[in-house]
């Protein structure tokens, strides 16, 4: 029979191992495409600067955020830098996924890099984004939409799927991030699910699930670490692991201190708590609140995550209640702030 310890190991290394894979998007395409402005929108956060010139770069900028890393390349089959030294320096390999970006004509460098992937089996998703500046007094949208489709088409010589995005108007991100999502496996996916912004209260719905299996986790290895070498005679846990999975949760739908100050007022009972349970002192409280509720009912649900000794022990309960509860909070002030957001957007329009 599997011992609580071999759980703990167990679980330990599954965390582990995931949290070293972290999602690698890379972004290519010719300067002043949008690269930069696209991972911002991706993230929800301004962090690449825009606007700047990066076609005498030959290093990647590197964008980690939660678990996911956008990478923006640096110029392809330019006199810096050319193919066959890219390709030594870049490994397809090292990344989930590619898009290439585009704005206005697509350019035969960015064919030959795809042609480049394709060979290494790479997954390629097509965006074309200032999608605010595709206009023709003649033409209706879909017809100039169809247009650039069969140019790249042409060009790379095989079916494509294009994604129009416009970073200035927020045109398209729900399709993008839903092409994103598709082309990933189960594990990438969530990650990417869990740290890409939401722009739909269905990706939020969706980012909820995700974090709830990272509740899952950290709450088994929160129990794990605090168990008592005579399991049961003490029910503590590791209230560090706690702290780095409400602040996780937190990052996951970019929720700060400073983006919650000014909720409505039936919300700010749950901005306060949610920015006092982020030390050890408010988890200890968070956690005393759930200490009645030992026993989880059902634990079958959880063995997957945690296994089968961890599950059935009553500080699990416990955290996990704890950590349920936050994620509940969090995700009711994003819902709020998603929301004004899109009525922002509404008026705008
Ligand atoms: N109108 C419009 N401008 C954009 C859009 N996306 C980016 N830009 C602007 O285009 C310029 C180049 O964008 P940037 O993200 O720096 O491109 P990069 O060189 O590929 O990283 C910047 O001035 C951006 O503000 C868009 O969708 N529409
Ligand atoms: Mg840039």
């Amino acid at each position: 029979m599997m011992s609580i310890y071999d759980d703990i190991q167990e679980i330990k290394e599954k965390l582990e191992k995931e949290q070293e894979h972290s999602l690698r998007i890379a972004l290519f395409g010719q300067p002043g495409s949008g690269k930069s402005s696209l991972i911002n929108k991706l993230i929800g956060k301004k962090v690449a600067e825009t606007g700047a010139s990066t076609d005498v770069t030959t290093t990647a900028g590197v964008y980690p955020y939660n678990q996911m890393v956008l990478v923006d390349l640096p110029g392809y089959g330019t006199s810096k830098f050319p193919p066959n030294q890219w390709f030594q320096e870049f490994k397809p390999e090292d990344f989930d996924l590619f898009l290439c970006v585009f704005s206005g004509k697509f350019h035969e460098a960015d064919t030959k890099f795809f042609r480049e992937l394709k060979e290494n089996n790479r997954v390629c998703l097509f965006v074309r984004n200032m999608h605010d500046q595709l206009w023709d007094p003649e033409k209706e949208m879909e017809e100039l939409e169809a247009e650039v489709q069969a140019d790249v088409q042409q060009q790379v010589g095989e079916p494509v799927n294009v994604y129009f995005t416009s970073c200035r108007t927020g045109y398209g991100f729900e399709r993008l991030q839903e092409g994103i999502q598709h082309s990933l496996g189960p594990a990438q996916q969530d990650k990417y699910t869990r740290s890409a912004k939401s722009y739909t209260l269905e990706h939020l719905i969706e980012k909820k699930e995700a974090c709830k299996k990272m509740v899952y986790r950290y709450a088994g290895i929160a129990t794990a670490n605090g168990l008592n070498p005579i399991p049961g005679v003490d029910l503590t846990v590791d209230v560090s692991i706690m702290l780095k999975l409400f602040a996780e949760l937190r990052e996951s739908y970019g929720i700060e201190e400073k983006n919650i100050k000014n909720m409505a007022p039936a919300l700010v009972p749950i901005a306060n708590r949610v920015i006092e349970y982020a030390t050890k002192e408010g988890i200890m409280i968070i956690l005393k609140k759930y200490a009645t509720r030992l026993a989880v009912k059902s634990t079958a649900k959880y063995v997957p995550f945690v296994g089968q000794a961890i599950a059935a022990s009553a500080s699990f309960g416990m955290t996990l209640a704890a950590g349920l509860a936050y994620l509940d909070d969090v995700h009711m002030l994003a819902e709020e702030i998603l929301n004004k957001e899109m009525m922002k957007e509404a008026a705008r329009v």
